[in-house]
């Protein structure tokens, strides 16, 4: 595994994008607050759910300025919520239609566009794809025809835009009791994972978070403590409190502890993937883009970037 984690080892700062229909939400269902969990959270129901997907319309998302501001903050690396736990899938899927091309009656190719925008700045761009799946039936009535789906979808993202790193999510068992992922269906889909492309790099949480799954492991919210753990790790953090857009968290960290925190995890020896959450309409927020044009400043000053 040495050489094909050695980029990210020595990347140290990634972005993270959470956005997805649930961005469309703006946060809020009735009086009930979310963000990328809303739909559960606020027990949508799915014919509401569905109906505010066909009117997602992000058409202010800017690959070419998602990739700039991580740039001048000194990011390496981008992961976006191809997938989330809403199932909802963010290109065009020939799997099944909960996507935004056919839902949202969406042509663009936002995930194209942000690995072309990603390339043509050296910088590497992985998905995010949740296992656990709100929207897919099979998920729970008929879970090894659901696997093959979920192959089939991660083939398409191999297939179609060559991504430097998997980040999978929902093998849990804490909030979802009757997950049936295993530590076998994690061993076999990393066999699968590297047999379709054998240079791509995975996170923990393809299996079940022991050290020996996946290539690194995912503190969240959390800094990663010294000494540094067996495996490599990233920390993910939001700016503000939430990962998908919501219109009413607007406290945001300040650039000076987000390079704090940067610093705190380099110098463990872990990478820190720092989250933005675009609007319903694709944009970056003020608060989240002025967060990381401060870190920008520190790191051009300061020489580091
Ligand atoms: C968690 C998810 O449940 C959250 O929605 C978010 O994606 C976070 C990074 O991982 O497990």
């Amino acid at each position: 595994s040495g050489s094909r984690t050695r980029w990210f080892d020595e990347a140290r700062f990634g972005m993270f994008i959470h956005f997805g229909t649930y961005s469309a939400w703006r946060g809020q269902y009735g009086t009930c607050r979310g963000a990328e969990w809303i739909k559960r959270e606020c027990n949508i129901p799915w014919s509401e759910y569905e109906a505010k997907a066909a009117t997602f319309n992000p058409a202010s998302f800017d690959a070419n300025a998602i990739v700039q501001l991580a740039k001048q903050a000194g990011q390496k690396y981008i992961v976006i919520t191809a997938k989330h736990h809403d199932g909802f899938a963010m290109w065009p899927t020939k799997v099944n239609r909960w996507n935004l091309r056919d839902q949202s009656g969406f042509s663009r190719d936002l995930l194209r566009e942000l690995k072309d925008a990603a390339t043509a700045n050296g910088i590497k761009l992985g998905f995010y794809y949740s296992i656990w799946d709100w929207h897919e039936p099979d998920f729970t009535a008929n879970f090894p025809a659901y696997v093959t789906k979920m192959k089939a979808q991660l083939q398409e993202l191999v297939t179609n835009y060559d991504p430097a790193l998997l980040w999978f999510d929902g093998e849990w068992t804490e909030t979802n009791p009757t997950n049936p992922w295993s530590e076998q269906n994690g061993e076999d889909l990393e066999r699968y994972v590297r047999s379709i492309s054998p240079q791509i790099v995975t996170n923990n949480r393809i299996g079940k978070r022991r050290p020996v799954d996946g290539d690194y492991g995912t503190p969240e919210q959390a800094l990663a403590g010294s000494p540094p753990s067996a495996q490599l790790q990233e920390t993910c953090l939001t700016i503000n409190n939430t990962w998908g857009y919501a219109a009413w968290d607007t406290s945001f960290k300040s650039p000076t502890e987000l390079v704090r925190d940067l610093a705190q995890l380099t110098s463990n020896g872990a990478n820190l993937l720092l989250n933005i959450g675009p609007t319903d309409t694709g944009a970056v927020t003020a608060g989240q883009s002025g967060a990381l044009n401060g870190m920008g400043t520190w790191m051009t000053a300061n020489g580091t970037a």
